[in-house]
Order: C-alpha cells, then sequence, then structure tokens
C-alpha cells in the first residue's frame, strides 16, 4: 500500500458538515469509517446525514492504493463513473441535473476535464466566473455526492478546439506539450489557476477530487522532463491525491508513464473497441480491440481511464447511429469483460453527457455543433436504452463493491466450464469473501449464434445457461449478501438491499431466457411465490433451495425461515430490472422516469423524482407515508411489503410557431464589401495575413484588400485556412466573386501550411491606376488538435495565407477584423469561443437587445448569393413551472446554399448548413433558455448561393414534472 495523502486541516466551511456528520453517525451507531463490505460505497451527498465515506463526510480523508482498488481511508473503493464537459453545458443550473442523472445511474464518480482555452482569452487572463465557475462545479459534485477525477490537461485532446490548447498559444515560442521553456512557462499560468481551485477540493481536504491527472494519450512525440513537470508542479501546489494518466490506444505504445521518469502513481488505459464508425452500427463488433486486459503496473489498480462509452460521428451518420455502436449488446459484451479479464477496479466511460459545441468549440475536423456522443444521457439531457444498461451495470459493481475490489483471475481449472464450446467463461474470485464472477460470453467475439450449455462447477453443482446473439453475462456464485448466501445463479444481480430487517435482492435475465437460483439455507425455509412462476425446491443434504423460472415481467418470491433473516427477491427481465433505482441511502423504488433520491425518515419516504407520464411507484421499505418532490402523496402497503403511489405526468407544453417569416425581422450584414466601406479602425495585416497573429483567434474574419489596377490584373489566387467544413467567400468591388471550400489539417511531412490549392476568383475588368478593393470573408472553424504532440498541426494558421494577383505587378496592402475587441474579449460574459467577425456580431445584433445599426425590415425567405443576412425575432415559450422541458430548434434538411449561426439570448448555440454536418435539431440550453420569459433568436445566414431560407421550428425534446 502506498500511502501518498496526507492528512490536513478542513476548510473551515466543511466543519460544520463534519461535526453533524460525525454526531449523526454516532447516533445511529455506525463504527466510523463506513458501511460493511457490501453495502454501496458510494460517497454520500453533503446534505446527507454524513454517514458515508465520501466528500461530504469530513476532513482529512486519505486516498491510498494497492494492485487491487483505491483505498478512501483504508477501505476499498471501486469507482466507477463517466466523463461530463461542463463547457460543453454552459448552464451551471443543469450541471446539477446531469450529476444528479449520472448517481441516479449508480455511478459514484464523475471524470471532468478542465479546458484551458475556454477560460483564456488571453496569455495572462483567465475567468472562472459565470457558466467557467469550476469552483461551484466541484461543490455541485460534492453536493450530489459524486466522487471526482479531475483532468486539467493541460491538454486534453476531447474534440475541442485545440485540443483544450488556448489559441494564444499559437503564438507562444516553443513545442506544445513539451518541456521548451516558452510552453512551460505558459501552461505554469495555467496549472498555476486551475490547481488553485482544484486543491481545496480534494478528498484529503474534505472535497470530491479523488484522483488527477496529468496530460491525456501521451504516447507520441513524448518529453518525459514534461510529464515529470507536471507532477513536480501538482505536488508543490498541494495535490496529495494519486496522479494518474490515460493511456491510448495501442499495446505497442510506449511509454505507458508506469515508470521510470515522469511515471505516475496510477496509469490508466483509453480504450475504444468499437472505432467511431457509426454508419456501420449494424455490423461492426470490436474492431480496435478485445476490451481492457492489460495490467500497466503491478502494484496500481487497473483504471479504465476512458472506456468507450458513445462515439464521435466522424461520417455524418446522426448520433442515433453512435448510440446503436455503443449500444447495450456492445456494453454488456465490452463492459463485462473489462471487469472480469481485467480486473479494473476503476472506470470512466467517455462520454456520460456529451453536450453542445456551443460557439466555437469544436475541433474542426471531427465534430460539428453537437457532441451528444450517443451517450447515456443525450445533448437534451434525456435517458435513453444505453442508460438502462448502465443503470443494471453499475447497481450490481456498487452492490457488490466489497467483494469486487479484492479479487484474483481463477485458474483455469477453477473456472465453471461449459459443455459447448460456443460459449467461454472466465472468472475471478475474492481471496477473502471466497465470491466468484464469472464472465459468460461467445467463444467467437462477433458470434450471433443463440447457445446453451451447462457449467460444471467442479464440485458437483451444474447450471444450465445460454448466451443468445452479441450478450455477455457474469454470474455469482458463493456471494454472500446481507443475511443471505447466493450459492449459484444463471440471472445476473442488479442489486441488492437490507430493509426493516429483511433483504431484497433484485436479478434478472433476458426475458423469455430460463433462470436458476440457489441459495443457501441451514434448514428449509418458507418460499412463497407472491407475483409470477417460479419452481421451489429444497435438497435437504447441500442446504440449497433452487428457483426455476422463466425470465418474464417480474417474479417475487418471499423466503423466510431457514435460519436466515427474511428475503424478498425479485426476478426481473432486463426491462422490468432497469424500472428500478436505488438511491444512496440504499432504498430500492420501481417507477418513475428518474429518482434523483430516495430517503426513509421515521416512517415516511421521501422521494426526489421526476415522472414523464403518469404511473405507479413502489418503494421498498416499510415506511408507511411517501412524499415526492415535497408533497406528500397517497400510498399503500402492498403484499410484498412495499409502500406504493400513483404519480401524474407533466402537463402538455404548447409553444410558439416560429417559422413564420412574418414574425421576424431581416437586415442585411455585410456592408465590409462595399468598396467605400469605413475600414480605417481595422488592423494592418501586411506583415502577416494569419489571423491569430492578430488576436483574432475564433469565428469568422474579414479581409479587406486594396490595390492600384495595372490593367493586366484578370484573376485573384487566394489560399485561406479555415479547418474543415470551412469556406471563404471574395467580393471584388462589392460584386460577388464566388467562394471556396478553406484549407484543412495539414498532414503532409512536413506539414504544409498552404493546402488545398488556391481558389482562383476572376476579376472584373480595371482601367490602370484605378483603385480595387477586394473583400473577404474567411471562417475559422476551430483549431486542429495536438494529439500527437508534433505542435505543427494545432499551430496552424487561420485566415488568408496567400493572395496573389498572376500577371499583375500591383502590391495588395491587407487590413483584417475579427472578434470586437481580439484578445480583450468584448464580451466577457460569453468568452473567447463565442463570436467571430461578423458585422452582427461586432455590433451586437445577436445579443437580446435591440440592435442600434442595421436596415432592419420585415423579413422575407430569400437571401442572394454573396450576402450575410440577420434574422431576429423574440418568443415566449412559457413553459409549466415544476417541470424540467428540453426544447431544440428544427431546421429542415440542411441546405447547400446557405449556412447558418444561431444565437439564443446572444449565445451562439450552432451552426447549420449541409456543409457543416448532419445536424437538423439544435439544443437550447435550459438556462439560457428563459423557460418563463422572453427570449431572442438571432440567425446569421452566409449564402453562397442564391437560395430559401426556412426557418426553424421549435420542438420538445423532453418534458418532465420534476422536482
Ligand atoms: C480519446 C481522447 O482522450 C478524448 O479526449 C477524446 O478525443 C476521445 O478519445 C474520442 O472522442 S482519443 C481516441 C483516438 C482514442
Amino acid at each position: 500500500m502506498h500511502p501518498h495523502a496526507t492528512r490536513r486541516r478542513a476548510r473551515p466551511r466543511r466543519l460544520l458538515a463534519t461535526l453533524l456528520a460525525l454526531a449523526a453517525a454516532a447516533c445511529l451507531g455506525l463504527a466510523p469509517g463506513g458501511p460493511s463490505p457490501d453495502a454501496a460505497p458510494a460517497p454520500a451527498a453533503r446534505a446527507d446525514t454524513g454517514t458515508g465515506t465520501g466528500p461530504g463526510a469530513g476532513p482529512g480523508h486519505t486516498v491510498s492504493y494497492d494492485r487491487y482498488s483505491l483505498l478512501i481511508d483504508g477501505e476499498r473503493t471501486l469507482l466507477q463513473g463517466a466523463e461530463f464537459h461542463y463547457f460543453r453545458l454552459p448552464s451551471p443550473d443543469t450541471w446539477r441535473d446531469v450529476l444528479e442523472k449520472y448517481k441516479a445511474a449508480g455511478f459514484n464518480t464523475v471524470s471532468l476535464y478542465f479546458h484551458w482555452g475556454y477560460h483564456s482569452p488571453k496569455r495572462g487572463v483567465y475567468d472562472f466566473t459565470g457558466v467557467r465557475d469550476v469552483d461551484r462545479l466541484l461543490d455541485v459534485v460534492e453536493d450530489v455526492g459524486l466522487y471526482a477525477v479531475v483532468r486539467p490537461g493541460p491538454y486534453i485532446n476531447a474534440e475541442t478546439s485545440g485540443g483544450g490548447l488556448p489559441a494564444w498559444l499559437k503564438n507562444v515560442e516553443g513545442r506544445a506539450r513539451s518541456s521548451d521553456a516558452g510552453y512551460t512557462a505558459a501552461y505554469r499560468e495555467w496549472l498555476t489557476e486551475i490547481n488553485r481551485i482544484i486543491v481545496p477540493h480534494q478528498l484529503t481536504r474534505g472535497g470530491p477530487v479523488v484522483l488527477y491527472n496529468v496530460e491525456n494519450e501521451y504516447a507520441q512525440n513524448t518529453d518525459a522532463q514534461y510529464m515529470q513537470d507536471l507532477q513536480d508542479l501538482a505536488h508543490a501546489q498541494g495535490v496529495d491525491v494519486p496522479i494518474t494518466h490515460n493511456q491510448c490506444c495501442q499495446a505497442s505504445w510506449t511509454p505507458t508513464w508506469a515508470e521510470g521518469l515522469g511515471a505516475v502513481d496510477i496509469p490508466g488505459l483509453d480504450d475504444y473497441p468499437q472505432s467511431f464508425e457509426c454508419q456501420d452500427a449494424d455490423t461492426v463488433w470490436g474492431p480496435w480491440s478485445d476490451g481492457i486486459t492489460r495490467r500497466l503496473k503491478d502494484d496500481a489498480p487497473v483504471y479504465a481511464a476512458e472506456y468507450q462509452g458513445g462515439a464521435i460521428d466522424l461520417n455524418n451518420a446522426g448520433y442515433e447511429a453512435c448510440r446503436q455502436l455503443t449500444g447495450p449488446a456492445y456494453m454488456k459484451y465490452f463492459y463485462k469483460s473489462n471487469l472480469i479479464k481485467s480486473g479494473a477496479t476503476l472506470f470512466s466511460y467517455y462520454m456520460g453527457f456529451g453536450g453542445t459545441n456551443w460557439g466555437y468549440l469544436a475541433q474542426p475536423n471531427d465534430v460539428y455543433t453537437s457532441y451528444d456522443y450517443g451517450a447515456m444521457i443525450t445533448e437534451d439531457r434525456q435517458l435513453t436504452g444505453k442508460y438502462d444498461e448502465f443503470k443494471l451495470q453499475s447497481h450490481f459493481l456498487r452492490a457488490a463493491s466489497g467483494h469486487l475490489t479484492e479479487t484474483d483471475a481463477a485458474a483455469p481449472a477453477e473456472v465453471p466450464a461449459p459443455d459447448n464450446p460456443a460459449l467461454e467463461t472466465a472468472s475471478r474470485v475474492n481471496p477473502r469473501t471466497g465470491a466468484r464472477f464469472t464472465l459468460l460470453r461467445h467463444a467467437d467475439p462477433p458470434a450471433t449464434t443463440d447457445d446453451s450449455a451447462v457449467l460444471d462447477y467442479g464440485d458437483g453443482r451444474r447450471l444450465p445457461v445460454r448466451v443468445d446473439g452479441r450478450d455477455a453475462k457474469v454470474l455469482l456464485s458463493d456471494y454472500p449478501f446481507g443475511g443471505q448466501r447466493l450459492a449459484l445463479s444463471s440471472s445476473e444481480l442488479m442489486t441488492h438491499t437490507r430493509t426493516g430487517g429483511r433483504d431484497v435482492a433484485l436479478l434478472y435475465g433476458r426475458a423469455g431466457e430460463a433462470g436458476r437460483t440457489v441459495l443457501e439455507y441451514g434448514s428449509r425455509p418458507k418460499a412463497e411465490v407472491l407475483a409470477g412462476d417460479a419452481d421451489v425446491s429444497y435438497a435437504r443434504g447441500r442446504g440449497e433451495l433452487t428457483l426455476d423460472y422463466v425470465h418474464e415481467g417480474l417474479t417475487r418470491v418471499r423466503i423466510t425461515g431457514g435460519g436466515r433473516p427474511p428475503l424478498l427477491l425479485l426476478l426481473g427481465t432486463d426491462a422490468t430490472a432497469a424500472e428500478f433505482w436505488q438511491s444512496a441511502d440504499g432504498v430500492l423504488v420501481r417507477g418513475t422516469d428518474l429518482l434523483r433520491d430516495a430517503r426513509v425518515r421515521g416512517r415516511t419516504a421521501r422521494l426526489r423524482a421526476d415522472t414523464g407520464e403518469p404511473g405507479r411507484v413502489e418503494v421498498f421499505t416499510d415506511a408507511r407515508r411517501m412524499t415526492v418532490n415535497g408533497a406528500p402523496v397517497r400510498a399503500r402497503r402492498t403484499a410484498s411489503g412495499s409502500l406504493t403511489a400513483f404519480l401524474p405526468g407533466p402537463r402538455p407544453v404548447r409553444l410558439p410557431e416560429l417559422s413564420e417569416p412574418a414574425r421576424w425581422r431581416q437586415a442585411a450584414g455585410a456592408p465590409e464589401v462595399a468598396p467605400r466601406f469605413d475600414d480605417s479602425g481595422w488592423k494592418d495585416a501586411d506583415s502577416t495575413l494569419h489571423a491569430d497573429d492578430h488576436g483574432f483567434h475564433h469565428g469568422s474574419l474579414w479581409y479587406r484588400g486594396r490595390f492600384t489596377a495595372t490593367g493586366d490584373e484578370t484573376e485573384l489566387k487566394l489560399n485561406a485556412i479555415t479547418g474543415r467544413r470551412g469556406i471563404y467567400q471574395v467580393w471584388a468591388d462589392g460584386r460577388y466573386l464566388g467562394s471556396a471550400q478553406g484549407g484543412v489539417q495539414a498532414d503532409s511531412d512536413p506539414p504544409v501550411n498552404e493546402d488545398p490549392g488556391p481558389g482562383t476568383f476572376t476579376l472584373p475588368d480595371a482601367a490602370p491606376g484605378e483603385e480595387v478593393v477586394v473583400s473577404v470573408l474567411v471562417q475559422n472553424m476551430g483549431h486542429n488538435d495536438d494529439w500527437i504532440a508534433d505542435d505543427t498541426r494545432f499551430k496552424q494558421p487561420r485566415g488568408l495565407v496567400r493572395a496573389e494577383l498572376p500577371g499583375s505587378g500591383a502590391d495588395i496592402s491587407w487590413k483584417i477584423q475579427g472578434a470586437r475587441g481580439g484578445e480583450d474579449l468584448a464580451d466577457r460574459k460569453r468568452g473567447p469561443l463565442n463570436t467571430g467577425g461578423l458585422y452582427g456580431e461586432r455590433h451586437g445584433w445577436h445579443l437580446p437587445r435591440p440592435p442600434a445599426s442595421g436596415d432592419w425590415r420585415r423579413a422575407g425567405p430569400d437571401v442572394a448569393a454573396g450576402t450575410v443576412s440577420w434574422y431576429r425575432t423574440s418568443f415566449r415559450p412559457g413553459l409549466p413551472r415544476g417541470q424540467d422541458t428540453a426544447l431544440a430548434l428544427r431546421f429542415g434538411e440542411p441546405p447547400a446554399g446557405h449556412r447558418l449561426l444561431m444565437y439564443l439570448n446572444g449565445w451562439n448555440v450552432g451552426q447549420y448548413g449541409a456543409g457543416v454536418g448532419p445536424q437538423r435539431d439544435f439544443t437550447l440550453p435550459a438556462g439560457l433558455l428563459r423557460a418563463d420569459g422572453r427570449n431572442t433568436l438571432a440567425l446569421a445566414v452566409v449564402a453562397e448561393d442564391d437560395s430559401v431560407v426556412r426557418l426553424p421550428s421549435l420542438v420538445v425534446k423532453g418534458n418532465h414534472r420534476t422536482g
């Protein structure tokens, strides 16, 4: 064991909570040190009684580890969670919603990237307020009762602009992600700022942070001194939880940072077995890997740092296809394999909720506005079938964590063997409790056949099993829980709980498949089938009670006597088991669309829950009364010893119709094309055309060039780098010359920045001596990432990179304009990534307040080639109170002739158009949207060709009654 953590004094504001927690623990007669081995070690929410071992329970915790698991205050702890990007949810109020959904899934951890560029518009300038308030984020994590793995980079990848590096870093000498002096000085700024926020939130000081990750998939062009420097700095600045790293992707890639200079405490692994080919969701099965089977370091636990929980949509298949690619069958097969084959006890899934690339957050090559990721929770914060599967698996991990946190792989002779070679098994055993976990799956991973077998446990015990198609099961044997002992089962365990002196266990299997569960008793118990069907038999010699059944609906068996406490055995299907929830307090609940929390206090069960439709809720408790979201509901007791009530659904929502042009105002938005436009305030770009050199890092760029014609000019050759999906447009003396695709990531070696070939534009005739004014609008779709740490891709310029007048001796003199203020932000609240340099953006036409400039008229649907048109309207959604209603803007089929930017109350919530991506629905993040107030919507339509603008409508993506 490596005692890495030293005890620290609590922050003062935690002291009261600590005293209360200690008092509560004393009242409940709980020994310090937390729950018993088979209780769930999920951290307690801060508002809780403080009997858990997690954040909120008090200061001065220790975090250490050994080869099996993390140890919190010396107690083995299994971490399971998912990645969350606060920067992709620009609404601190909804951070809590998403994190409560993580917690309700059964997770006890959230993994958090911190995004340098999101906080820093300019060297030396950092903003941690408003949507950037990560101190508040860590407070919310603690309140919700999750542990946090913090990942401040400095490099994070994450398909975000620059991989999280700030754009101003492009102008800093020295290779990014190395120990070069220039880069070192720059990142020390960032880490000093972010560590100052993170350090007080460590578990060692009473906060939620249990692990600190340095860098990201740092496997190519590496510099060990840099890895060491990052850790030395973290330690010097007060980081005292174990340090991790997430390695990727090939077994052959080194270093793994398990040893030598730059080695971390717990090296983790990233694994994306399904690739990102969402368009082939039907056929793809593990082309990239067979799951996590490696141990990187002998004396550290196996950490699945980023396990594929969805996918980026590389081929514009849409995120529903990505959700299918990484759906329940994949989750069962790969996640369960990881658990048993590697013995990992730390898991984080990437992503649990993806969010939105609002503004210019997207890295241009791989993603568009939506970062839904096909995750278990949609971009609109709705739960999916993947969420259900996570619930089944996470509740199991939580319930069994007392056993799972210390297991050894069973020797082949010890593994229950199937009598059908189409199936294979592997087991892990806890050396202290003897509990055994057996993975059952097809021997040939992609097999889709329906195969049955009998497992031979080697001691006379046999168990019939079945694997139908792409499936995998973790079967338990010799598993003690509560006052019970499970001998064998071909059903899988979701969870168990102890309430009112009895045990309740919930097992499940595929609908229609036979199941057998065997429990051990000292004498014959009484078994009553309360609902459904089950054959019950008792073998006196072995003391085994055997139940045979078919998984269907929910079978309920009450077992009493036999020398053990009473047991209510619930036998469900995947679908009926997924109707259950278990709160942090251990309260088991069936029904509702989301159980945020449930506690039993005295005779009252208090629920916080969301309902999407009217329906029944059942609480497995001996309480007599129930409140839901603070209000009492009429409840009655059932024969199963539970409490049930009927809950209403939400009120329906009626939305205003936005798609009528008559409700919009329109104004022309490209005065820069006019020869006489006043650009005297613009920056001179003769020394360099590269936008970043002028401090214009994000969004649209205007260039205006002047030359005195010699009479020999026939064409203008330009080259602009926009990043993938970007275009640029050209005018001469107000006349539109056309558009071209901008350059993308340069992949040649050495990288060439002038890629692709130049756009050639035919110039109108000009007499010798005549002044010609050229206007160019260049999109900057975002900055390349630096995944392979070669620096050059990331530092690739944006904007115009070349301009020539072939056959003419004339010089063009250039001016440039970008986002208002450049690095000195005009709008600090919305930050550096919100707007570029369109005229309307520079003059606030995207903001709620009425524009002070522009010729606003009644809107029409037609836009002409070579124009920028702004549309504005306002609306009141009038959403019912006490409900969480998710709204989106829905457009038609993405148009080829134009692309548009959309702003909700001044926030840039998306880019739309055939050249941008397949997206038609754009999330309006709650929090940015005023549910019962007035909202302003603005669209900036950039037309390459004459086309018709189809205005969007509002659609409901989810509607729940909620607390
Ligand atoms: C890996 C990155 O660590 C993460 O930031 C994100 O980019 C993710 O995967 C993909 O969405 S990189 C991948 C090539 C494994």
